[in-house]
């Protein structure tokens, strides 16, 4: 790949404003990821929370009853990384769920450093 290093003022756009002359390369910065994340209490069912994760997020029983027991032990858990749009779409998904079924299940959504 042949490389050229551009000269002040003899690129061809250039029209002399001195604010453009270091830009080499168009910025394309992807969009933060956002990871959703579910947090133990003493009341939800165990198998509800199974449910959620098999419903919500397309894990299988065995996968869905791992993070459920992760959960559990550690007080919280990822389970997914996202775009904003999804995750708020998941955390709402979920929020609605466990509201109607009157558990306290919370779900929550947290930039991806
Ligand atoms: N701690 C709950 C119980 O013993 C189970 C549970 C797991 C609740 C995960 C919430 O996100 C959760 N019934």
């Amino acid at each position: 790949m042949t490389k050229h290093i551009w000269m002040m003022s003899d690129r061809p756009d250039d029209d002399g404003d001195p604010s453009l002359l270091v830009q080499t390369r168009p910025k394309t910065k992807r969009p933060p990821l956002y990871k959703v994340l579910l947090l133990n209490d003493d009341y939800t069912p165990m198998e509800f929370v199974v449910h959620v994760l098999e419903r919500f997020f397309g894990m299988t029983h065995a996968e869905a009853f791992e993070i459920m027991l992760t959960v559990h032990k550690k007080g919280v858990a990822v389970v997914g990384v996202f775009s904003h749009e999804i995750a708020e779409t998941k955390v709402g998904q979920v929020m609605d769920f466990a509201r109607r079924h009157q558990h306290p299940l919370q779900c929550t959504m947290e930039r991806e450093e």
